[in-house]
């Protein structure tokens, strides 16, 4: 392995950001270890200067040449299963919500590919990077993904900067978990395992990792996460810099059925009115403000998995709620106080971590997945939110009444941090988000009045339908404001693209479009186009909502769920 250079001060770049690069240097094999490149500086001008407190990320990656680079799944490629092992993929899926039977297949330290932008081999780190306790937390993880998921973390981070890793086992059942547990981690001084003594959810099992870790940085993973190379240093790098910031790795997909490695897309976390995390496009303001490919991204929010944040930091912005119950909401709850209460979140392009995204999970939800999410969403609303946690109850109205338990020490907390409210963080932290016209004339499900039975319904696509009304909101859940526009979520009904269809199709589409209707729901009950002065009705087909000219037909006759004054 070969140890690092030190770059000379005189060769160094430093931008306004306060991140130092090194300039491009021509690079020469050292032959050790196969894969392994180092930078050469030749004797000359290693004499001339001071050794330098920054280095480059060593190449700590002890997996790049497996023992077996045969094996299954090496480097990150798809693992394919024979025909005659399906009954056995099928019990490995219900156990893990993946594909474990694959999982089990690979090894433990497989090779995965590395994903960074080219330029970050050149960028600097400094010398003296804070030390971090990595926080895992888990219930009823695989067996392979847990393991394999410390492994990475000790294959592929610089020993002195991990303080301890430790396993939260939040109250497993399953008997791997235990003895033989720890049994296999003993070979691992750095690790710890604490078991908790009730189920606590994810929330409370990382605050409970918290108060025994001694780094002087947290970095929280997933239990079935493989860190690549150079993952932790630049992540550190900025908390040095500033203890306010918040860093997340970019999250790569591990494929849950063939486990194969994909880089992710360049992209940032944001959030729909529902309150569900969203991966957003990175907006043309933030990548212009980025002077190259390895400068961090500002994300109006975090995954909520993994991420970097210093100790003293994460207790002086009052952690998690921890009222927040197993699963949900406490990323938002997190990303929200950041940036409200001066921080700073961001995602690191130089670190890179994979993920095994799952469709659902394999542990029970003690109260129903469903009623867990929706309670954490709604003590985040209430604190956090303002006036628009208005247009979040707009779009779950069934949450109406329900019980979320007490905020009054997390409303406390915001007044004595002294945060911005959500209108400042709206504006300037998310201002592509759009906000619905929070005054509304009408909301709930559109009734026919002619096809008795039928309701408006996007049919989960984005072409408006007649559909049997079956009053659960979802897809037939709107919004009609004093602003004319009919909102579905984010979006609203638009006008067919096509000027000279036939037939004026209606859809659901960006708020800011050209083609949204404006509505009049006339005193005989029609929706008119206020532009084309046609009427909503049910096309020809009996499926297709469509405009036509207006005309005395009940099937151009609507109801909405509830009528409001102005
Ligand atoms: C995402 C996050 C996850 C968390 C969640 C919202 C990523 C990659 N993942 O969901 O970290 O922020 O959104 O809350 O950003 N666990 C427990 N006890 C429980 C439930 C879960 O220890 O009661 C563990 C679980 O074993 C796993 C972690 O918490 O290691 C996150 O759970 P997940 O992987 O099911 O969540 P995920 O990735 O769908
Ligand atoms: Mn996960």
């Amino acid at each position: 392995m070969p140890s690092f250079q030190k770059v000379p001060e005189s060769q160094k770049d430093v931008n306004l950001d306060g991140v130092k690069y090194a300039p491009r240097q021509k690079r020469k094999e050292t032959g050790i270890e196969g894969s392994s490149v180092s930078l050469q500086i030749s004797d000359e001008e290693q004499n001339h200067v001071q050794p330098e407190t920054m280095h480059r990320v060593q190449n700590l990656d002890v997996t790049t040449a497996p023992r077996n680079p045969k094996g299954p799944g090496e480097y990150g490629v798809s693992v394919i299963t024979r025909p005659e092992d399906e009954a056995k993929v099928k019990t490995g899926w219900k156990h893990a919500s993946f594909n474990e039977f694959v999982s089990d297949m690979i090894s433990v330290e497989r090779a995965i590919p590395d994903v960074r932008p080219e330029e970050c081999q050149d960028k600097l780190y400094s010398d003296s990077l804070p030390s971090t306790s990595i926080i895992i937390c888990f219930t009823e993880e695989s067996w392979s993904t847990l393991v394999r998921s410390v492994h990475s973390v000790i294959n592929r981070s610089p020993p002195q900067l991990i303080k301890e890793i430790i396993l939260v086992d939040d109250f497993s059942s399953r008997e791997y978990l235990k003895a033989p547990l720890d049994k296999y981690m003993k070979r691992f001084p750095q690790v710890k395992i604490l078991r908790l003594e009730n189920r606590e959810g994810l929330i409370r099992g990382r605050l409970r990792g918290t108060e025994i870790a001694q780094g002087e940085v947290l970095t929280f993973l997933d239990s079935h996460i493989e860190c690549g190379v150079g993952w932790l240093e630049p992540m550190l790098q900025r908390i040095k810099e500033d203890r306010r910031n918040v860093v997340a790795p970019m999250i790569d997909g591990i494929d849950a059925t063939k486990f194969s490695y994909a880089a992710s897309n360049l992209i940032r976390g944001g959030f729909s009115w529902e309150m569900q995390f969203k991966w957003k496009p990175i907006p043309d303001y933030e990548m212009k403000r980025r002077k190259d490919e390895t400068w961090p991204i500002r994300s109006p929010t975090m995954a909520g998995g993994l991420f970097a944040i210093d100790k003293s930091y994460f207790l002086e912005i009052g952690t998690y709620d921890p009222g927040l119950e197993i699963w949900g909401a406490e990323n938002l709850e997190l990303s929200f106080k950041i940036w409200m209460c001066g921080g700073n979140l961001e995602m690191i392009p130089c670190s890179h971590v994979g993920h095994v995204f799952r469709a659902s999970q394999p542990y029970k939800f003690p109260e129903g997945n469903i009623k867990t999410f929706m309670r954490n969403n709604m003590r985040v609303a209430e604190v956090w939110m303002d006036e628009y946690k208005d247009i979040f109850y707009a779009l779950k109205p069934q949450l109406k009444g329900e019980d979320y338990g007490d905020v009054t020490e997390r409303k406390e907390l915001r007044d004595r941090l002294q945060c911005h409210d959500f209108k400042w963080y709206l504006q300037n932290i998310y201002p592509e988000l759009p906000i619905p016209d929070l005054k509304v004339q009408a909301r709930g499900e559109l009734r026919n009045l002619g096809k008795i039975g039928y309701c408006m319904d996007t049919m989960g696509a984005n072409a408006m339908c007649a559909h049997p009304c079956h009053g659960i909101g979802h897809n037939q859940m709107f919004s009609f404001s004093w602003q004319q526009k009919i909102w579905f979520g984010e979006l609203c009904l638009t006008s067919s693209p096509y000027q000279r269809a036939s037939i004026q199709q209606i859809f659901a589409n960006q708020c800011n479009s050209p083609r949204v209707i404006h509505w009049q729901h006339t005193v005989n009950g029609k929706m008119m186009d206020t532009k084309t002065g046609k009427c909503l009705d049910i096309g020809t087909d009996q499926k297709f909502l469509i405009l036509k000219t207006c005309e005395n037909s009940a099937t151009q006759n609507w109801k909405w769920g509830m009528y409001f004054d102005r």
